[in-house]
C-alpha cells in the first residue's frame, strides 16, 4: 500500500503467554477460557471471554476463537511476514494480570510472563521487542517488577489498563513511586483500555449487555475509557510531579486529540483546578505518544495535527481482529491492518511523516 516506507514497525500487538492462558483456563470467572463449541469437531477453537459482562449477552457470550496467533511465536512471525512488518513490539493482552489477588504468587506470575515474553523475543532478537506486565495489585511488588524489566533485554517499558491498584484508577496518589520508578527505568507505559465506561447495567448509554455484540464496547467504551482514564491522570498533576513519565496511548488516544480543546477550555474555567497544574491539559497530552490505531485517515489527520507526528506510531492490535468470516476462505491479508495503512496513506501527511508514522518513530523512541 505504502512504498518505500523504511522500516515498518507495529508497536501495538499482543500475545497470551502460554502459561497465562492456562490460567484461564482454569477460571470459573470472567476473565476465562471456555471449551471448544463442537469438543467433536478438532477444527473447533477454544473461546475466549474476557471483557466485563461479555458472558451475559448472547451476542457474546462464546467470546472469540484462541487461534494459534495468541501465544504461537512462529505464528506472530508468519503474520509479521504476510504484511510487511519488520519489528513488533509485543505486549500481554488485556485483561492483564487485574483480577488477581495481592499474594506472593501473583507477583511470580508476573515475573514468570515476562520471563516467558523475554523467551519469545530471543526466538527473533532482531524483530520481536516487548512491554512487560506489573503485578498491580502490589506497588512495591509492581517496582520491583519494574527493575527486573530492566534487566531484559527484549522491554521497552510496561503496558498496563486504567484499572490501577484495586481499581482506584491511575490518578490514584499511591501510583505516583511506581511511576516514578517507571520513568528513572526509562521505560514507557502503553496504556490499553479494557473495562469501557462505568454505567449501571440497563442504561441507555451501555456499550456492552445490549445484544450488538463487541462492536459497541470495542468501538466506543475502549476509547471512551482511555479518553477519561488518562485526562484524569492529566488533572492528578502526575506530570508536574514527574515530568519525564512517558505514556504510549492505545487507539490514537480514544477521543483526546479531538477533545483537548473542550478539556482545556472546562480546566480553564475552572481556576481551583487550573491553579492545581502548571500547563493546561492539552500541554501534557502533546508530550504522550499515540499510536494509529484509528482506521480511518480523519482520525490519524486528528492525531497528526494535535501532537507532533514524530509522537504517532504504526499498530495493528494483531491477533484481535482476524478477518471476518470462514476460516477456510481467509484472505492472505487481514482487514484490520490494511484499513489502518490506507487510512495512513489516505491521509494529508508528506511521505517523511508518514514513514517515521510506520516505523522510524518507535525504532526511535524505543531504541529498536
Ligand atoms: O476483541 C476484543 O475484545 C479486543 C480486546 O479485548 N483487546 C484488544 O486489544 N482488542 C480487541
Amino acid at each position: 500500500i505504502l512504498k518505500d516506507t523504511g522500516r515498518v514497525v507495529d508497536i501495538h500487538t499482543h500475545v497470551y503467554v502460554p502459561s497465562y492462558l492456562q490460567l484461564l483456563r482454569e477460571r470459573l470467572q470472567v476473565p476465562r477460557i471456555l471449551p471448544p463449541l463442537d469438543p467433536d469437531d478438532e477444527a473447533s477453537l477454544e473461546r475466549l471471554v474476557i471483557l466485563p459482562g461479555e458472558d451475559n449477552d448472547v451476542t457474546t457470550a462464546n467470546g472469540r476463537p484462541v487461534t494459534n496467533g495468541f501465544s504461537d511465536v512462529g505464528e506472530k512471525l508468519r503474520f509479521m511476514d504476510q504484511h510487511g512488518i519488520d519489528i513488533s513490539v509485543i505486549s500481554l493482552a488485556n485483561p492483564w494480570l487485574d483480577f488477581l489477588p495481592d499474594t506472593e504468587a501473583t507477583y511470580t506470575t508476573a515475573r514468570n510472563i515476562n520471563c516467558e515474553i523475554q523467551l519469545m523475543c530471543d526466538q527473533s532478537p532482531e524483530r520481536l521487542y516487548s512491554f512487560g506486565v506489573l503485578p498491580l495489585v502490589n506497588i512495591q511488588a509492581s517496582i520491583k517488577e519494574v527493575e527486573n524489566i530492566s534487566r531484559l533485554g527484549s522491554m521497552r517499558g510496561v503496558i498496563m489498563g486504567t484499572h490501577g491498584c484495586e481499581g482506584r484508577g491511575l490518578d490514584d496518589p499511591a501510583l505516583v513511586p511506581l511511576f516514578q520508578a517507571i520513568a528513572d527505568n526509562n521505560q514507557i507505559i502503553f496504556l490499553h483500555p479494557h473495562y469501557g465506561i462505568p454505567i449501571n447495567s440497563g442504561s441507555a448509554l451501555d456499550t456492552s449487555g445490549n445484544e450488538k455484540g463487541h462492536a459497541l464496547q470495542l468501538a466506543l467504551g475502549f476509547p471512551m475509557e482511555t479518553t477519561i482514564a488518562v485526562t484524569r491522570l492529566v488533572l492528578s498533576g502526575i506530570f508536574d510531579k514527574v515530568p519525564h513519565l512517558k505514556l504510549m496511548l492505545a487507539h490514537s488516544g480514544g477521543t483526546l486529540p479531538f477533545l483537548a480543546g473542550r478539556i482545556d477550555s472546562c480546566v480553564a474555567h475552572d481556576g481551583t483546578i487550573a491553579d492545581s497544574l502548571q500547563h493546561p491539559p492539552s500541554w501534557y497530552l502533546k508530550k504522550m505518544y499515540y499510536d494509529a490505531v484509528i482506521y480511518h485517515d480523519v482520525g490519524i489527520l486528528a492525531t497528526a495535527r494535535f501532537v507532533d507526528p514524530k509522537h504517532i506510531m504504526f499498530g495493528t492490535d494483531h491477533p484481535f481482529f482476524p478477518p471476518p468470516g470462514d476460516d477456510t476462505a481467509k484472505p492472505k491479508r487481514w482487514l484490520s491492518v490494511d484499513s489502518n495503512l490506507e487510512a495512513l496513506d489516505h491521509a494529508a501527511l508528506d511521505h517523511e511523516t508518514k514513514r517515521g508514522i510506520l516505523g522510524e518513530n518507535a525504532c526511535r523512541l524505543l531504541n529498536l
